[in-house]
C-alpha cells in the first residue's frame, strides 16, 4: 500500500470529509482549517509537488482548477471571494508530498501571507 496519506484517501483506506470527487480530482476538508472554508483539492494520481505536475497532461491542471471553482460554488464563497494556495517544497512549508491546492475563504483574508 502507498505510504502517501493523500493516496490512501484516494484509495478509500482513509476517509476524509469529501466535498467533491470526479475522475481526476478529489476535494476534502482540511483537518486543521485556517478559515471557515478550508478545502484541499488534489489530483487522484500521485504528483509529489507542483514541480512534478506533468507537462504532457495539461488536462490535469485544468481539472484541478475546475474543481477549485466547483468547491467555491458548493461552499458559497464563489461570489464573496477566496484564495487558492499551493505550497511547493521546503521554504513554502509543504508538509504533505502529494500536490494539493488549498481553497480558503469565508472570512477576509490578509495579504501578504506569512
Ligand atoms: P501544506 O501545504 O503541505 O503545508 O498543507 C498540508 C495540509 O494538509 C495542512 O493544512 C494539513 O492540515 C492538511 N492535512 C489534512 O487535511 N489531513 C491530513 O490527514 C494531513 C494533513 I497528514
Amino acid at each position: 500500500m502507498s505510504q502517501c496519506i493523500f493516496c490512501q484517501m484516494v484509495a478509500g483506506t482513509i476517509k476524509p470529509a469529501v466535498v467533491h470527487e470526479d475522475e481526476l480530482t478529489l476535494a476534502f476538508r482540511d483537518i486543521n482549517p485556517q478559515a471557515p472554508v478550508h478545502v484541499l483539492v488534489i489530483p487522484k494520481a500521485h504528483v509529489a509537488n507542483l514541480n512534478e505536475l506533468p507537462a504532457d497532461a495539461p488536462g490535469l491542471a485544468t481539472a484541478l482548477f475546475e474543481t477549485v471553482k466547483r468547491v467555491a460554488a458548493l461552499e458559497g464563497i464563489a461570489e464573496s471571494g477566496y484564495r487558492t494556495v499551493v505550497n511547493c517544497l521546503g521554504d513554502a512549508g509543504q508538509a504533505v508530498d502529494h500536490l494539493h491546492l488549498h481553497v480558503l475563504g469565508g472570512r477576509r483574508l490578509h495579504w501578504p501571507p506569512g
